[in-house]
């Protein structure tokens, strides 16, 4: 029941060991948070087996710090570390630049503890007064304040949406439950997520809030009401559950779905029809005139529809009263994958599997587009495996029927624009995606004249995750976007919707900008095994939020007309 807590307070020890720089400890105490967090039983059930030394990286001396936890609820010696140096460290360490050694230097000389002291010493112009710091710092701590303050407590959708769905087919399962959905941010697919909203229609409330405080997700009750409750889940998260009768569930559900800011605005056009909204209803008086359907609700509003991915108060309210809204890509809408690596570089699947993967997918084609040269992390190719490879795809080709391979490359563009591989190989290749991978900070001049020249080489034909922006860890590159759309549209290149989940780049507002400035875009998953071909629904929502349709979207293409796009064969 307690796995998440063990392994927080494992991380936060590693986070003290490592300010003091004891590194051997620090990894120790990584491996045991990180053997814990993942794991698939319940850790006071290995416990009370006595199987605790069993799993790997726990010994003795940790595992006794389990029972301990286990038993009281805390442990002292991280109540000790933590007295010593009473600082946040989440929050802090989520300021990009800012590590262990860092934060306790600034604990120790300035007395920060947490973000507010932190923007105080930096405006203060006391932090360029410590060793190794200067104006610089104190202007970066500066930009990335925000960035780490809006990050703190939210989780990337990818990881949410899977065990959000869980916790909703738990529900589910019980015969009381006529209905149950997920609202909120989830429902809207924002890339991150504060807590999971749950509505439920029953006749039943108490049996199924009985169900909710103790189902095996659930590590501590927070709130048990009726028609409300809360709870902490034990991957961290809150989940929220709220019950209505079935002829209020529409505008529960317009109303729990936000955004708070859509709703406002909803809100505002009742009262000039003289009608009142709320979570109940749109009640005219105290009739209420809808609240069984969402339709109804809009309807009634003289609204049409509005797709929970659209409702952040960006223009669609006006846009559905004039029937306007777009007519959005779908889900299934997708016929092929452009980006994806397999172990010819970093990634851990053979061509023939994420073929087969991307044919039970349904789709006609997928790229194959490992990494190149330069990036030696990676294991780039250099020409003599790219041209193997090469044969390799033509003998799976012969192998496999209905799904099409297609010869692709991931190259890098280099700090002056320049590909890592040479012309006369790149045009050979079916699909060719280039992408910055470092020197991530020069100006924005500079950034975006990188990019262009990278469009105005006539082989690439997708810039692949175009911002290098990583969700909560890594800030987008500083790119002069209007120069960057107007030269894709001009050099005929596709901007990349890259769907794993911490970067979904073009995100949903970068997305809305290139559509209006004409570009096209490519959804891709940029999977590293054949699991994450799953990922491209969360570039299909992304896109969605950011008003994409169809004829967007280059890989909605049927093969033939792909490859014309691509001025291929
Ligand atoms: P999150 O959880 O931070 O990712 O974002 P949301 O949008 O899920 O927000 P949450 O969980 O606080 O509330 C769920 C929905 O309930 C929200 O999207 C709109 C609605 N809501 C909550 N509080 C208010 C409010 O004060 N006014 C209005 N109009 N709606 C609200
Ligand atoms: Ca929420
Ligand atoms: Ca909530
Ligand atoms: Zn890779």
């Amino acid at each position: 029941m307690k796995n998440q807590k063990v392994a927080w307070i494992f991380n936060r020890i590693a986070d003290y060991l490592e300010m003091d720089g004891i590194d051997f400890r620090t990894k120790a105490y990584r491996n045991a948070a990180h053997t814990i967090e993942t794991l698939s039983l319940d850790i006071e059930d290995v416990r009370s087996e006595g199987r605790l030394q069993e799993l790997p990286g726990i010994g003795s001396k940790i595992a006794q710090k389990i029972e301990e936890i286990i038993d009281t609820g805390s442990l002292e010696y991280y109540e000790n570390l933590k007295k010593e140096t009473p600082v946040d460290f989440e929050a802090l360490l989520a300021v990009e630049g800012l590590g262990p050694k860092t934060i306790k230097l600034l604990y120790k000389e300035l007395g920060v503890k947490n973000l507010d002291d932190l923007e105080r010493e930096t405006k203060r112009h006391h932090i360029r007064r410590l060793r190794g710091m200067g104006d610089k710092t104190e202007k970066k701590i500066l930009e990335n304040l925000e960035f780490a303050r809006k990050n703190t407590g939210r989780r990337l959708l990818g990881y949410v949406l899977p065990q959000s769905r869980e916790i909703q087919e738990e529900i589910n399962k019980l015969d009381i439950v006529e209905r149950v959905e997920i609202a909120g941010s989830i429902r809207r697919r924002k890339e991150t997520v504060g807590d999971i909203d749950i509505l439920v229609i029953t006749q039943n409330p108490d049996e199924v809030t009985d169900f909710f405080t103790s189902m095996k997700f659930t590590e501590e009750v927070i709130a048990k009401g009726s028609s409300k409750s809360t709870v902490r889940l034990k991957n961290g998260l809150d989940a929220d559950l709220r019950v209505f009768p079935e002829d209020e569930f529409g505008s529960a559900f317009v109303y729990f779905t936000g955004s708070k800011e859509m709703n406002i605005e909803l809100r505002k056009i009742a009262i000039k029809k003289g009608l009142k909204l709320n979570e109940y209803g749109v009640l005219r008086d105290d009739e209420q005139l809808a609240g069984k359907t969402e339709e109804d609700v809009f309807n009634i509003l003289g609204l049409s529809y509005i797709e929970p991915e659209l409702r952040e108060n960006r223009g669609e309210v006006d846009a559905a009263a004039l029937g306007k809204l777009p007519d959005l890509v779908g889900y299934h809408d997708l016929k092929g994958d452009l980006q994806m690596h397999t172990k010819w570089s970093d990634g851990s699947s053979t061509i023939k599997i994420m073929a087969e993967s991307a044919k039970n997918l349904g789709y006609q084609y997928l790229a194959i587009t490992d990494h190149t040269g330069t990036l030696r992390i990676a294991g780039g190719m250099g020409d003599e495996q790219i041209k193997m490879q090469m044969k390799e795809i033509d003998q799976v080709n012969q192998e496999l029927e209905d799904i099409t391979i297609l010869k692709g490359l991931e190259v890098n563009i280099d700090s002056d624009g320049l590909l890592d591989i040479k012309n006369e190989l790149l045009a050979d290749m079916d699909v060719v995606l280039a992408s910055i991978h470092s020197g991530f900070r020069q100006d924005r001049e500079k950034m975006t004249d990188r990019i262009i020249s990278a469009m105005e080489n006539e082989n690439v034909d997708i810039i692949a995750h175009p911002t290098g922006r990583k969700i909560q860890e890594r800030r987008a590159y500083d790119l002069d976007f209007n120069r960057i759309y107007e030269a894709a549209q001009e050099t005929n290149t596709i901007l990349e919707v890259n769907a794993h989940p911490n970067r979904l780049d073009l995100s949903d507002i970068n997305i809305r900008r290139a559509l209006e400035a004409g570009c096209k875009l490519v959804i891709n998953t940029d999977a590293h095994k054949r699991e994450e071909l799953s990922f491209a629904e969360l570039g299909i929502a992304t896109s969605r939020r950011g008003w994409a349709e169809k004829k967007d979207i280059i890989n909605t293409l049927p093969l033939k007309k792909l490859l014309k796009n691509f001025n291929l064969n």
